[in-house]
């Protein structure tokens, strides 16, 4: 068995959350663990839809990320959750809606110069161009996690050991 539980990664477009957040799902799927990861792809483009990147929508995209995964939670899920999530406002009104040790705050922390390097779809390129407004790290702000229960440094450590990180913490706090 195991207990439900939000697995909540934030940081920077480019930073890894994606990779991370599917290996950790996939990692934990392979042990019989229910799991759901929440992205972009299955929230931007359904329930989020409409939704762009002013401060209101991202708000707005954060707040019903929450209440989604919550319901997951309730189902006895353990959601992993793949989000830029800036505003540490939005992010501590999530962990409100859930118990202790039903929110996992996982920053992927990498410097904007990685990220910027790394530019895997090429919106910081277009972004310094001026062709997106309002994009994370250029034009709008990242707020740092304050005291976020794991930090992943991804600009320092590969995507396997970032993985195990995640799973320990799960095992020292008895969710799986
Ligand atoms: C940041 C943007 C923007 C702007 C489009 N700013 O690297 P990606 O492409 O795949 O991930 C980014 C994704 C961010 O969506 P989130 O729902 O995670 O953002 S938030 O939590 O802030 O609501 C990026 C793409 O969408 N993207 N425009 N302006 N990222």
């Amino acid at each position: 068995g195991h207990r439900s539980t939000v697995i909540w990664f934030t940081g920077l477009s480019g930073a890894g959350k994606s990779t991370i957040a599917n290996a950790v799902e996939q990692r934990l799927a392979q042990e019989q663990k229910h799991t759901y990861l929440l992205d972009g792809d299955n929230i931007r483009l359904g329930l989020n839809k409409g939704l762009g990147f002013s401060e209101q929508d991202r708000k707005e995209n954060i707040r019903r990320i929450g209440e989604v995964s919550k319901l997951f939670v309730d189902a006895g899920v353990i959601v992993a959750t793949a989000f830029i999530s800036p505003f540490r406002e939005d992010r501590d009104s999530v962990r409100a809606l859930l118990g202790k040790n039903e929110f996992i705050e996982v920053y992927v922390r990498c410097s904007i110069e990685e990220c910027e390097q790394r530019d895997p779809k090429g919106l910081y390129k277009k972004a310094r161009a001026g062709e997106i407004p309002e994009f994370t790290g250029i034009s709008s702000p990242y707020e740092e996690p304050n005291q976020p229960e794991l930090v992943l440094d991804s600009d320092k450590e590969s995507v396997d050991v970032l993985v195990e990180k995640v799973i320990a913490y799960l095992k020292a706090n008895q969710i799986i």
